[in-house]
């Protein structure tokens, strides 16, 4: 007889919510003894919770279609308003897929691009006007004259092919790794941009130096007249922020690493401070703006993509949704009507009910349906999936 063992996982959660039926064991005959029976079912036990922690439990939200596998760090999914995906590779390739996957730019077609580490190209944005004018804006690391930069550049997609790149912001502060390079376009027109402080994390202090930063440029580059300090920069004291998403009402959310605690959650306003390296985290300290959510106070779990869910196939209209690389995990946080911390929950974990491992970004689609890139390459503490990496879409369980 079949013999099915419910294992509550609640010992590995913060915040415990996968529960997952495994079927185990068959008796080859269907008859035991009891103390056969006993024996068999302590080996049944060990197999099952061997076959838990190895192939790992897909979640009880989600039926997964795996879209694309043998990728190299996919960094930046983006959508146009018809619901062709866009994406980059750290490696320097951006791609298309509608039917097929189209590769539009490998690493040539950047100006010195600078792929070590994590520096790479990173961010991607598509211009408010792209079903017009075919323009797109890339965030990545380049050499110039031997120094380590990052910069921001416009393409244009034509014929199949990324052409006519423009350099919109350029010498911005680079880094092995801490590059930030996640990009944003507002309500208001302008395109934001993330920048890490490529480990000079006093002069996140600092407003003139643009690493450490949240910038806002127009989309030619210009400073908007409204800035809050004659420059690019928006808001100060970040460390390496890999997430930023604009709400329909025009708030502006941002995810960022921290150190070796206190990966933060915020809510970004023009000109505020908020704190790096003085304070991490959500500890009140009146010089600075605390984070609106932090994880957490005994570890980071590195956060990167960042999204809003906007659709109807998830009852989850206007939730934060971002994924983790080191804890390999997917969430959503629910605001409250006046964008404070509402609640959390944990929809996947790799260590619980996910196979993906590293999650670098998060991907609301126009239809509802959220995709998601895994990071596994050059992953330092578990060897990659032989599919690594992959763009996976979610819809809700059948
Ligand atoms: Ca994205
Ligand atoms: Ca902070």
């Amino acid at each position: 007889m079949p013999i099915f063992l419910l294992i509550r996982l609640h010992h590995f959660l913060r915040k415990p919510k996968a529960v997952t039926l495994i079927p185990v064991c068959y008796t080859k005959n269907g008859q035991t003894t009891p103390m056969r029976f006993l024996y068999f079912s302590l080996i049944c036990l060990l197999a099952s919770l061997l076959t838990a922690a190895n192939e790992q439990q897909t979640s009880h939200l989600f039926d997964m279609d795996t879209l694309l596998t043998g990728l190299e760090v996919p960094w930046d999914l983006e959508f146009d308003s018809s619901g062709t995906l866009y994406f980059t590779e750290r490696i320097g390739r951006l791609s298309r897929l509608d039917n097929q996957k189209k590769v539009l730019a490998s690493a040539e077609s950047f100006t010195n691009l600078r792929v070590e580490g994590e520096a790479g190209l990173m961010g991607l944005a598509l211009d408010p006007q792209f079903s017009e004018n075919n323009w797109l804006y890339t965030c990545y690391s380049a050499f110039a004259d031997d120094q380590r930069i990052n910069r921001v550049s416009r393409f244009k997609v034509t014929d199949d092919v990324l052409q006519d790149e423009r350099i919109i912001l350029d010498n911005l502060p680079g880094s092995g790794a801490h590059n930030g390079c996640r990009l944003a376009f507002g309500p208001d027109g302008y395109l934001y941009i993330s920048m890490g402080e490529a480990f000079n994390p006093k002069l996140a202090q600092d407003p003139t130096y643009l690493g450490g930063k949240i910038l806002r440029i127009a989309s030619d580059g210009t400073v908007p007249e409204d800035n809050p300090f004659g420059n690019e920069v928006w808001s100060l004291g970040h460390r390496n922020p890999q997430g930023l998403v604009f709400a329909d009402d025009g708030s502006l959310f941002e995810t960022e690493h921290g150190p070796e605690a206190n990966d933060e959650i915020n809510l970004i306003t023009r000109g505020e401070n908020y704190g790096w390296p003085e304070v991490t985290g959500d500890a009140p300290n009146a010089e600075f703006s605390q984070a609106l959510k932090s994880y957490y106070p005994d570890g980071t779990i590195a956060i990167a993509g960042l999204d809003i869910y906007r659709g109807t196939m998830f009852p989850w209209q206007g939730n934060l949704l971002f994924v983790s690389l080191k804890a390999g995990r997917f969430y959503r946080l629910e605001l409250t009507s006046d964008k404070n911390f509402k609640s959390d929950e944990i929809l996947l974990d790799r260590n619980i009910n996910s196979n993906l491992g590293r999650l670098r970004d998060v991907e609301v689609a126009p239809d509802g349906s959220i995709y998601l890139a895994t990071s596994n390459i050059n992953d330092r503490n578990n060897a990659p999936h032989p599919d690594d990496d992959r763009i996976v879409r979610l819809k809700p369980k059948q």
